[in-house]
């Protein structure tokens, strides 16, 4: 009988752990999640994170990471899920958070004991007990000193791919050298969530994979290896405790014995390399050629892309080494002012009502008329404005209080992609198609504006666990790879699995009326920025 392969997906997130399982057909065949407050209340988090009183230091306990991996599995085994037909588990991390492991752990995570769970054995391995995460904003003098060793802002982002960042792994781990150095010299090596995850699955350290290790401000975005002179601007003797950088679809090892043994997974289930979970999702969208572009409309939304020719920039988003295409690069950019933003236009002119809001649009034109309007409800972060409130301006420039309640609805859609399209440009992003997801990709009217915006097809897809389900074609992928001895592409891996519903065209002339308007978006923006 031929046993069906199974490739399994995890995903370490801020909030949760979560497993999506794939079948050699791409199908989800088992989804298991644990979530950090609910499900382990000892740890005392709030949102997976401990914050201090001022807000801006925000840590999360390693040990949090290994008790919810003790939890999951042991639930999947409750399950009877079967692990033995596991042939690959590659993984996704919360991007930028840091593990520091103590000299002494690799032989700890080499030796795992059978009787023990993982968190009964892990409890003497971190030289840091709160590991700096994502949402912390506590590095802002380490990242100023980094930008000024390395000759400015742009210079760090042509280096790294971005500017100093606050959450940017280098600079967490420059104030950890500054305000705990005995802990720092106790540390052996320094992973991401992502390989520390992966560290406990091999039972070794896990290499750090080039499009996470992208943002740290450490690595030679070109090159994918680590930058000597950022490296030494951030730690003495950091080269040694970040180990090597990894290529995405490479092995990490086998599962540990301790695995094989507690649940059953085959001995030659092969660990991929793990990913930052933005990495993940862009696998998980299956973003692949360059000028394959997703847009996801959620709380924040967010631009991701695959390209060939990156302009790193030290105003619009991120550059990270692309997570299937060893010589490819993605783009990340994130706006602040998403759903909250359209939903407070749309409770403020037209009742809270969706329909009306679709209904506006029906009633206005593309262009609309000329009028331009930028809606800063939240400090943005593209490009950065940091003074909130709304700027409207009618088709001859001239600063308007207010808009008819048709036009406001327009204009909050409409300068939303003028935006996307004007920074995306920047940073060397040429869509091809869009995938859109998140919450507002199921409204036809917005959907509309973004395809006539960009003059590209709009496909739809609806994937809430797109970080988990992108771990697991890259656990499929990467084994492929090793299977074969040669990189395979990840489109041709991915060949069979279900295709994204093309659901908007772009209307040609529409689309010339925007790119008439893009001149004026780009002066108006200048001037919203100077005041
Ligand atoms: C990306 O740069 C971020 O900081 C977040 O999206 C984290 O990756 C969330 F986990």
């Amino acid at each position: 009988m031929n046993v069906i392969p199974l490739f399994l997906g995890l995903d370490s997130s801020t909030q949760s752990l979560k497993a999506s399982v794939i079948d050699d057909q791409f199908k989800v065949v088992a989804e298991f999640a644990v979530n950090f407050d609910a499900d382990l209340p000892a740890f005392k988090t709030q949102g997976g994170v401990h914050k201090s009183a001022d807000g801006l230091t925000v840590t999360s306990p390693p040990q949090l990471w290994v008790a919810a991996l003790d939890l999951l599995f042991e639930r999947m085994k409750a399950a009877r899920f079967p692990f033995a037909q596991v042939v690959a588990v590659s993984g996704s991390g919360q991007q930028h958070g840091s593990v520091f492991f103590k000299k002494n752990a690799r032989t700890a995570l080499q030796h795992l004991k059978p009787g023990l769970t993982l968190f009964e054995q892990t409890r003497d391995l971190f030289s840091v007990d709160a590991s700096p995460i994502w949402m912390d904003s506590s590095t802002t003098s380490q990242c100023r000193a980094l930008e000024t060793a390395l000759g400015g802002p742009q210079a760090v982002a042509d280096l790294t791919g971005s500017r100093a960042f606050e959450r940017f792994t280098g600079n967490q781990i420059a104030k950890i050298v500054q305000t705990r150095r005995p802990a720092y010299e106790e540390t052996g090596r320094i992973a991401l969530v992502s390989s520390f995850i992966a560290s406990l699955l091999i039972g070794d350290h896990a290499p750090i994979d080039v499009s996470d290790g992208s943002g740290m401000n450490l690595m030679d975005i070109r090159n994918k290896s680590w930058a000597r002179r950022a490296l030494e601007s951030t730690a003495p003797g950091l080269e040694s405790r970040l180990g090597p950088l990894a290529a995405s679809h490479s092995v990490a090892g086998r599962i540990h014995a301790w695995f094989t043994g507690r649940y059953g997974f085959s001995p030659d289930c092969q660990v991929i390399v793990f990913s930052g979970d933005n990495p993940c999702s862009l696998a998980g969208l299956r973003l692949q050629k360059a000028g394959d572009v997703a847009i996801s409309l959620g709380t924040s939304d967010t631009l991701f892309a695959t390209l060939s020719d990156p302009k790193p920039s030290a105003s619009e988003g991120h550059i990270f080494a692309s997570p299937v295409d060893p010589a490819g690069y993605m783009a990340m950019i994130v706006y602040k002012n998403g759903s909250l933003t359209r939903e407070d236009v749309r409770n403020r002119v037209v009742g809270g009502s969706w329909e009306k809001f679709a209904a506006a649009l029906a009633q206005t034109q593309p262009g609309n008329g000329g009028h331009i309007g930028f809606f800063i409800k939240e400090p943005e972060i593209t490009p950065p404005i940091l003074k909130t409130g709304i700027h409207r301006f009618d088709a001859h420039d001239k600063p308007l209080a207010r808009f008819s309640p048709e036009v406001e609805v327009r204009a909050v859609v409409e300068g939303q992609f003028l935006s996307m399209r004007l920074h995306s440009a920047h940073v060397g992003i040429q869509p091809a198609m869009i995938l859109a997801t998140g919450g507002a990709s199921v409204e036809p009217g917005i959907l509309r504006i973004m395809s006539d915006v960009f003059g590209v097809p709009v496909f739809t897809a609806d994937k809430p666990n797109s970080a988990a389900l992108g771990a697991a074609y890259r656990a499929l992928h990467g084994w492929l790879c090793q299977k074969q001895g040669k990189f395979v592409p990840f489109a041709e891996a991915l060949t069979g699995a279900p295709p994204f519903l093309r659901t908007m065209e772009p209307d040609l002339r529409a689309h010339a009326v925007y790119s008439e308007m893009m001149n004026r978006y780009e002066m108006l923006e200048k001037k919203v920025i100077e005041t």
